[in-house]
């Protein structure tokens, strides 16, 4: 069993932020900004290119809330997702990486 998954089943303890029946989101173990949480379905889809658009539009409004309860709507944020090994993925399992409360900078120049 992948490692998020072992997270979702709560073999791993994690700093949950929200979580709801479908979808997790929690703190980065090795955060690269103020605020940096990964947020996966429990559902296990290896990454984002084989994920279903309906699963998409539900993550989309999980997001959303994550970003409400963090207060940072406003001020902005950066989502992220990697995908395989060009994309610098690690954990095959699809996760999003919300980084910001402060500025994350130019991704490209
Ligand atoms: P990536 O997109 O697959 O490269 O990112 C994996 C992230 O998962 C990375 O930022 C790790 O710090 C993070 N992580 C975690 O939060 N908890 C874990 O147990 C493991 C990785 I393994």
């Amino acid at each position: 069993m992948c490692i998020f998954c072992k997270i979702v089943k709560g073999e791993i303890p994690n700093q949950t932020i929200l979580e709801d029946d479908n979808f997790l989101a929690f703190n980065d173990i090795n955060p690269a900004k103020k605020i940096h949480v990964l947020i996966i379905p429990k559902e296990h889809y290896d990454s984002f290119d084989v994920v279903p658009p309906k699963i998409m539009a539900s993550m989309t409004e999980f997001i959303h809330k994550v970003a409400a309860k963090l207060e940072i709507r406003k001020s902005g944020y950066r989502l992220i997702t990697n995908i395989g090994s060009d994309g610098g993925q690690e954990v095959s399992h699809l996760h999003f990486h919300l980084l910001g409360g402060e500025s994350v900078g130019r991704l490209v120049r």
